[in-house]
């Protein structure tokens, strides 16, 4: 059945006004850095809640709207992910990933070990849904992967703008987190997210962007 459909309109802004906008937004997010050192500075539950109602705006394929956001805090379960995270991470490092990949990560300087795990104040866990069943009928996630990337993308925004640092974490294989956060078997974990302040003496690698030329391209090639 087609839903009722409600006006839909944006306040008027001048190009001017928002072409100064829309430049200093970009100014502002080119500030953002994937963060691996936290303060231990507690961040408020109710910021958490307002973080992910901005992820939870995002598009999803036919509205299924799939994702899960689940918030730790608790020292216990995030040094229980931590120990999980690492176990994995060592047997990556030390035999999955391929020469050419470890070469990659040379930049950045990553290992196996991950004491952001402890110390950020909040991990946030998102998971991707691929069905759901609600009243004993199946429902199938469209795009579930574009829709939780965009809500991802959305989070770390609003994260950004909180004055918030995040990391986007991916331990691989990561089922461990649904058997620790106690999830059902149609939620697959995708992402794990530690958030807060930076730690005093956190440092960024100092990595360029591809000139926006190389990325961007009007009409036809
Ligand atoms: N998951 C590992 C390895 C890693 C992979 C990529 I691709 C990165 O951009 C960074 C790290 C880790 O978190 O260390």
């Amino acid at each position: 059945m087609p839903a009722r459909m409600i006006p839909y309109s944006l306040p008027p802004l001048p190009v001017d006004a928002a072409l100064a906008q829309a430049a200093a937004f970009a100014d502002r997010m080119r500030q953002r850095r994937s963060c691996r050192a936290f303060s231990p500075e507690v961040v408020p539950r109710e910021m958490i809640v307002e973080l992910v109602r901005t992820a939870h705006s995002a598009p999803s394929g036919a509205n299924r709207q799939p994702w899960r956001f689940v918030a730790v805090d608790d020292p216990d379960i995030k040094h229980q992910i931590r120990l999980a995270a690492e176990a994995e991470e060592r047997e990556s490092y030390g035999r999955r990933m391929p020469r050419e990949w470890l070469e990659a990560l040379e930049p950045i300087g990553t290992d196996a070990h991950k004491p952001f795990l402890d110390m950020a104040p909040w991990l946030i866990v998102v998971f991707r849904i691929d069905w759901e069943e609600i009243d004993g009928r199946r429902f199938k996630s469209y795009y579930p992967s574009e829709s939780v990337g965009i809500a991802v993308g959305l989070f770390l925004t609003a994260c950004h703008l909180a004055g918030l640092a995040t990391l986007t974490h991916t331990p691989s294989p990561m089922n461990f987190l649904r058997d620790i956060l106690g999830r059902p078997a149609n939620e697959k974990p995708y992402l794990l997210i530690p958030v807060g302040r930076p730690a005093p003496d956190a440092v960024a690698p100092d990595l360029p962007r591809k000139p926006l030329e190389t990325v961007l391209q009007f009409n036809r090639g």
